[in-house]
């Protein structure tokens, strides 16, 4: 009787252990000036539903990767619309700024078709990385087993035209931060930690020159361009101090980021947990 119980108890255990979803795979892409590594080469493939990037920067310059899908179109068919200057795909996020030799971690939702890897950041020679040969492909396909689940989150960020929405309260910690895209048009949010008397002029270094940067403005990563009405995460260790976020997002007509033209930026204080 007793053996017969424990061996339902084991089915069982079975059971749910089967039903748990799984934590989203890692994928981790190393940036160089100016091109990405990703496991699996020309052939890498992800399943559909969250993923999550780890970028780790081995360049001398700040990088980012943005995740742009693409559905039947190709990354060739990406970099021949960027070099004309339109675009095509949708952006879904992807791991913001980073400093030389640090790394960022950033969840997307993928929907199966292809996608490509794209940094944004402009060299102080005005190119961009991206067509300097910073792209990658990626396939996202159906799933064999489950979906899954999406990372639990610990602070909310709210994007909007043009401002963005944190909570109150900041404590110190590792966190996950979920950003949520409620504005009409894409945006995006980079965080930066600030050294004691830093301001806006710092921060501003990054995205002017982010070969050079500012010695007292910390880039720490953050979310690439998400279209309206999705979301994504990001994690970052805060302690406690002063920081900023701001969208640096070009404006669809002016192309000036959203930071410079529509005051996008916020700063808040980090207190001991
Ligand atoms: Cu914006």
């Amino acid at each position: 009787m007793f053996a017969r119980a424990q061996v339902v108890v084991a089915a069982l255990l079975a059971l749910t252990g089967a039903a748990k979803p799984p934590a989203p795979p890692v994928l981790t892409i190393v940036a160089t000036d100016f091109a990405f590594t990703v496991p699996g080469g020309a052939k890498a493939i992800v399943p559909a539903g969250p993923v999550t990037f780890h970028l780790v920067n081995h360049g001398k310059e700040m990088h980012m990767m943005g995740v742009v899908w693409l559905g039947d179109k190709t990354a060739a068919d990406f970099i021949q619309a960027l070099r004309k200057q339109s675009f095509v795909g949708a952006e879904v996020g992807g791991v913001n700024g980073i400093a030389p030799g640090e790394s960022g971690t950033s969840t997307v939702i993928l929907k199966p078709g292809n996608a490509v890897l794209v940094c944004w950041v402009v060299s102080a020679d005005h190119k961009l990385h991206a067509l300097e040969g910073m792209f990658a492909p990626i396939v996202v396909e159906r799933p064999t087993g489950q979906t899954a689940v999406e990372p639990p989150t610990s602070i909310g960020i709210a994007l909007h035209d043009y401002s963005i929405s944190i909570p109150n309260d900041m404590h110190a910690g590792r966190h996950v931060f979920r950003v949520n895209n409620e504005g009409s048009v894409t945006h995006d949010v980079e965080l930066f930690r600030l050294s004691p008397g830093a301001d806006t002029t710092d921060v501003m270094a990054w995205v002017d020159k982010p070969a050079v940067g500012s010695a007292r403005a910390y880039p720490l990563g953050g979310i690439v361009g998400e279209d309206q009405g999705l979301h994504s995460y990001f994690d970052a260790d805060l302690t406690p101090g002063d920081y900023m976020l701001l969208c640096w997002m070009p404006d669809a007509k002016t192309g000036v980021p959203h930071f410079y033209g529509h005051h996008m930026w916020m700063k808040f204080h980090v207190s001991s947990s």
